[in-house]
């Protein structure tokens, strides 16, 4: 999944995208480097960022959404609000990325069950401006998904069917960017990604956003703890792809397509070795 961000803000790409033709040609040029989707998203939810208008957000996703699934592209909105996504269904988007998990507008799980596509339910536990107070856990990963089953309970009571759903660990969304000590809150959610998302007796499909998010940048800090910044950590966000996706998730989100790409094939590939060893030996 390649990110178009049509946003002055965004934490990784701000301003890059935000004009309309700057973002469709963007969203053009991730599927020829080989995304399967295009994730596009017309609101900052960067650590700190205060809320658009709804108005505001389809004024800058329409003409990009409606553009690309014309090109035949197969197009997600990245949006909290029930109105953008509903645009944006009508336009003929083949998934919903809700990082509220449904939290933030109530009417989202409704419309999105009625559309009956696919329906990203991320971990949040509220809106950017404050979210990083909340990265209390005693268990990261227990409490992870736990608040994610309580999501799946919410959303399929509204109608939504839960082979529909797919789940996100909510990197960097109130979780903390150490990589050890009690701090790791990501590190330890993206080698429990099979963990999170059993519930219930099934196992729901992931997504994973870890790219240029905090946690690479405070990793790769400078000898003097100076974060790396973001734009510089595009090949980390590589090697977590591999490693992610070899650990069984279903989809990343990123921001530099090629080269992850080719980290996707070769977990496939990992994966395929190791099960084609498996059922030999049995
Ligand atoms: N992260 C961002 C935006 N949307 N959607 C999902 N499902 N998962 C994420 O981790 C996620 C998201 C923020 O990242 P950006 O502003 O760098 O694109």
């Amino acid at each position: 999944m390649g990110v178009v961000n049509v946003t002055p803000d965004s934490f990784s790409d701000g301003g890059q995208w935000y004009g309309a033709a700057a973002a469709i040609g963007h969203g053009l040029d991730l599927v020829a480097a080989g995304a399967d989707i295009v994730d596009v998203g017309g609101e900052s939810t960067r650590p700190g960022a205060q809320r658009v208008s709804a108005e505001e957000e389809l004024r800058r996703v329409r003409p990009v959404i409606t553009e690309l699934v014309k090109a035949g592209v197969v197009v997600s909105v990245d949006t909290m609000r029930a109105q953008v996504a509903e645009f944006a269904l009508e336009a003929g988007v083949s998934l919903v990325n809700d990082v509220s998990g449904g939290l933030a507008d109530p009417h989202m799980p409704r419309l999105v069950a009625k559309a009956g596509v696919p329906y990203v339910v991320m971990h949040w536990r509220g809106h950017s401006h404050d979210m990083d107070k909340r990265a209390v856990f005693q268990d990261v990963v227990v409490e992870v998904r736990d608040e994610l089953a309580q999501r799946i309970d919410a959303v399929t009571a509204e109608g939504v069917d839960p082979s529909t759903i797919v789940l996100d660990p909510g990197l960097g969304f109130s979780k903390l960017p150490g990589w050890q000590g009690p701090d790791a809150h990501n590190w330890e959610l993206l080698v429990s990604l099979r963990e999170v998302a059993h519930i219930g007796g099934r196992d729901f499909p992931v997504l994973v956003g870890a790219s240029r998010k905090r946690h690479l940048g405070t990793l790769l800090a400078a000898p003097d703890g100076t974060p790396r910044p973001f734009t510089e950590t595009d090949d980390a966000t590589v090697a977590v792809t591999a490693l992610a996706a070899a650990g069984g998730a279903w989809c990343v989100r990123v921001h530099r397509v090629p080269a992850n790409a080719d980290a996707v094939r070769v977990a496939a590939a990992w994966r395929a070795a190791a099960a084609a060893r498996a059922q030999r030996r049995q």
